[in-house]
């Protein structure tokens, strides 16, 4: 079988987590990194043990050993690195928020459709096996009627003013911080995992931390504040929010996000509530499903291969007891791209859990509906999204 070669461009903290997970793929090769300045590019090479590292993103994907492109890039250049490489007929695996706004994100997704090419989106959490078990049993009818979605992702890394990054800055993060960074991937598992659209939502929005003290280097996710002279910035995008939903069936809900709460590290929970059973999954206990029930003892499924669904078996990787985490569940998104690359990319054939450019459209248009509703004054308001 010939081996597929990639290139990464953006070295930041995810980078890392890409590059893990197509090598233990075992079939493809890391060929090319490339980063903001030729220096930072060798050093993240000389990190990652990779042979070839580019000052210029184009390189990367004019390399003819390179077949897929990881986008890790900050968000202001997702759509320049994605078309670039679209245009080049290389496959996409970009990470998310997809876009700056609906509009751009809705033309990176008719150009990888009409480019014929593989696109994913890494909305990671897709990827957990008891994920998976709550997505099929809802969608076999297992929970009955579903009448509540709701749940949170909260963090606290950015509790330090002087935490500043790209993110708080609206030229390169784009008009949205929390909601566009972790409120992203709670919307996207949320319909994933319900099979339900949000129809329309009603958002208030805050920003706790209105200055911030930028050193002038962007700060990594999750990395401490330090102590360099700094200059204050102010800073305008919400740190704290929530949303209330309507989804399309009817069903009610609503999601907090916050990335200044002190003590929730990446703490992401969905609860899904329907007329016969309840489902609960937590991020920072993802080997385990609570079940909740009216007419007999709740109960908590472990992410065991011997008990979980045959579709959601193919995401684990050790026997029950053995705890698998945020990292293999990355992976499983990898490796269904990489098998809907291996087995051409037509559209019928995309892994039902990997999630695409059309959900990374998707997600540009929720976070849009929530700024326009809370810019507004907190009034519902319609998600406008075109399917392709
Ligand atoms: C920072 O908030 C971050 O790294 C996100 O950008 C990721 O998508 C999330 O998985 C973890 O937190």
């Amino acid at each position: 079988m010939k081996r597929l070669g990639m290139g990464l461009i953006g070295p930041g903290f995810v980078a890392a987590h890409h590059i893990d997970a197509v090598r233990r793929l075992g079939d493809v090769d890391v060929i090319a990194v490339a980063g903001s300045s030729q220096q930072s590019a060798d050093k993240k090479a000389r990190e990652y043990k990779v042979d070839r590292a580019y000052a210029d993103y184009h390189a990367v994907i004019a390399d003819p050993d390179v077949d897929v492109i990881h986008n890790t890039t900050p968000n202001y250049l997702h759509f320049p690195v994605v078309m670039a490489a679209l245009n080049a007929g290389k496959h996409v695996i970009s990470d998310k928020p997809l876009a700056l706004n609906p509009d751009e994100a809705r033309q990176m997704r008719d150009a990888a459709v009409a480019a014929k090419v593989a696109h994913a989106v890494t909305f990671n959490y897709r990827g957990n096996p008891l994920v998976q078990q709550a997505r099929g049993m809802v969608a076999n009818g297992e929970l009955g009627d579903l009448s509540f979605i709701h749940g949170y992702y909260l963090q606290d890394w950015m509790t330090d003013p002087n935490v500043y990054s790209w993110r708080s800055d609206p030229t390169k993060g784009g008009a949205t911080s929390a909601l566009g960074d972790i409120g992203s991937h709670w919307c996207d598992l949320a319909e994933h995992v319900s099979g339900l659209k949000i129809e329309s939502v009603l958002a208030e929005l805050t920003t706790v931390i209105d200055v911030r003290y930028s050193s002038g280097v962007s700060a990594e996710a999750f990395s401490k504040g330090g102590s360099s002279e700094r200059i204050a910035v102010e800073t305008r995008s919400e740190d704290l929010g929530s949303v209330l939903l309507r989804f399309e069936s009817g069903a009610k809900g609503c999601f907090s996000v916050g990335q200044v709460l002190p003590g929730h590290k990446n703490d992401l929970q969905l609860e899904i509530n329907g007329s016969a059973c309840s489902l609960k999954w937590r991020q920072e206990e993802q080997n385990e499903l609570w079940i909740g029930y009216h007419d007999r003892p709740n109960s908590i499924m472990a992410k065991d291969p011997s008990l979980v669904s045959p579709e959601a078996r193919r995401y684990t990787h050790l026997p029950g007891g053995h705890q698998e985490g945020w990292a293999d569940a990355f992976f499983n998104v990898i490796s269904d791209a990489y098998k809907w690359i291996r087995e051409g990319a037509a559209p019928e054939l995309k892994p039902a859990m990997l999630p695409t450019f059309e959900d990374g459209y998707r997600s540009n248009c929720l976070v849009d509906a929530m700024l326009k509703s809370h810019a507004a004054g907190g009034v519902w308001h319609k998600v406008e999204y075109f399917p392709g």
